[in-house]
């Protein structure tokens, strides 16, 4: 299981208020207490945004994050957990501050020819495929293509010595010792089309050029361990992730909040057989990240209209899937929050460590607004309850913790049964049955095995078993 961790948010360890590598590195027993095996970390590299997806220097750490020295140290202390650490890499584009695109407007090779410039005024109609914006930003006498917005101009892999840049990328950070990359933005390296004027995703070229990418960084770490984002349906989801070994699969994070939503086993059945079809037999070429939600998304228990119940529900779902999950930093306190285009950054809150809101180590970048201090939610108040979100979180990641051969496993038979979801897997010596109800309605079910309580409360007899509604339990 990989955290997904947001250093700006999460831990301070120099004072300034914003989050550092020297203090995720004192957290990382927390993390290891978790129950996490790895980490994903979100973009570190030198950056003018609070994001750090459009970079001004591929080979350095933004200095409010800390330096190389303290990078060495932070994976030097992950691994000495056994967490393996990830980096999340925007190839796509860079800042508009970043010496390639100034160099590039001066007119220099060949960082001109590492953007794409306007060449045909028919090109300014081009949109964005998801929302329609425009993708090119005028600047001096001329425009450059922008998928992310204007302050990120995209980079152009058709040059040669650009994709040799890319490579060298690749080595640096593998060599500083990341255990791999989580790959942004993935499709997007080639998706505008020349020919069409119109924004396109080259798919083959796409897959070609990480082809490449991932074949030269196995060469450096044969271990190394790459995801892919793909953000978009099953089909193309699947086209990529074998290249890469990983792929997230965006898909299934949507069929369970729907399947809950709609309080719908049937629905869970069908949306699960529709993305996950790698798991019901043993010849796969990738696995899928798998998770609820990412720093992209509202948070979880916002998702479930703040019901701890139906998000604990939604985790004990994720952690009985094949696959490998991500948990997104904060949604082990029930961390609210908002996704929207207004840049309120509402889903990347501090991380609120102290129940007063403050205290050392606490990171204070942004005002907090969904997760304030006095409200129960920081981790010093649920770490010493029992029944709080964090405890009952911790519980169910520890299940999955116990049975690392779920991550493996096929799914040998998944069926709907008077709203409950029965899903048995297997692998090589095991075997699991979990039955989850999707229903606000207690169900008698079948199950025969030992009772293991996941989420909500079961009473068994024999071979029966009844489930209070929004209940899960795992047979062994
Ligand atoms: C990555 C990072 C994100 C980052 C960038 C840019 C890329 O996670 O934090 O933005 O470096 C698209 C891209 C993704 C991108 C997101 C933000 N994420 O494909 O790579 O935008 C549809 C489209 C997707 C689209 C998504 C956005 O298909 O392509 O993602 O909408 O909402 C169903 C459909 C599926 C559809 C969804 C949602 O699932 O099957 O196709 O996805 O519904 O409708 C960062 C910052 C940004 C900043 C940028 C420069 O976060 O704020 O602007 O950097």
């Amino acid at each position: 299981m990989f955290y997904e961790l947001f250093l700006r948010s999460f831990a301070d360890g120099n004072g300034d208020g914003i989050g550092d590598l020297k203090g995720a590195t004192a957290k990382l027993d927390y993390l290891k207490e978790l129950g996490m095996e790895g980490i994903w970390l979100l973009p570190i590299m030198s950056s003018p945004s609070y994001h750090g997806y459009t970079v001004t220097d591929f080979y350095d750490v933004n200095s409010v994050y800390g330096d190389i020295k303290e990078l060495r140290h932070f994976l030097a202390e992950a691994h000495k957990r056994n967490l393996k650490v990830i980096l999340d890499l925007p190839l796509n584009h860079t800042s508009t501050n970043h010496e390639w695109f100034l160099r590039a407007l001066n007119g220099e090779k060949p960082y001109l020819h590492w953007y794409l410039w306007l060449e045909n005024k028919s090109w300014l109609q081009a949109r964005r495929p998801w929302d329609k914006q425009k993708v090119w930003t005028p600047i001096n006498d001329t425009f450059y293509y922008s998928l992310f917005g204007p302050g990120s101009p995209d980079l152009n892999y058709e040059s040669d010595s650009l994709w040799q840049e890319g490579r060298r990328i690749l080595t640096f950070w593998l060599s500083l010792g990341f255990d791999g990359f989580r790959f942004d933005a993935a499709k997007h390296i080639f998706d505008f089309s020349r020919e069409s004027g119109n924004c396109e995703y080259l798919h083959d070229k796409n897959i070609e050029f990480w082809a490449d990418m991932v074949t030269h960084s196995k060469k450096i770490n044969p271990g190394a361990v790459f995801v892919s984002e793909v953000w978009d349906d099953w089909e193309t989801v699947e086209n990529y992730s074998s290249t890469f070994g990983i792929g997230f699969n965006f898909p299934l994070s949507y069929v369970v909040k729907e399947a809950i939503e709609e309080k719908s086993a049937t629905k869970f059945v069908k949306g699960f057989r529709g993305t996950m079809p790698h798991y019901f037999d043993d010849a796969r070429s990738f696995e899928s990240g798998i998770f609820l939600t990412n720093h992209d998304m509202t948070r979880l228990v916002t998702s479930v209209g703040g019901n701890h119940s139906l998000a604990l529900f939604a985790m004990s779902v994720l952690v009985g899937v094949p696959g490998l999950p991500f948990l997104f930093y904060g949604e082990e306190l029930g961390m609210e929050g908002t996704y929207n285009e207004l840049f309120n950054e509402e889903q990347l809150e501090p991380f609120p460590w102290y129940e007063s809101g403050f205290g050392p180590g606490q990171t204070e970048w942004k005002a907090v607004d969904k997760n304030r201090p006095n409200t129960g939610r920081s981790y010093e108040t649920q770490k010493s309850r029992k029944d709080s979100f964090f405890s009952n979180y911790k519980r169910i990641v520890a299940f999955r913790r116990d049975h690392p051969w779920i991550r493996c496993a096929r799914v040998e038979t998944l069926y709907e049964e008077s709203g409950c979801v029965h899903m048995t897997l297997k692998s090589e010596t095991r075997q699991m049955t979990l039955v989850y109800n999707f229903s606000d309605a207690p169900v008698w079910a079948e199950c025969r095995g030992k009772i293991v309580n996941l989420v909500g409360s079961a009473h068994g007899s024999d071979n029966r078993v009844l489930l209070e509604p929004w209940t899960s339990v795992a047979l062994k």
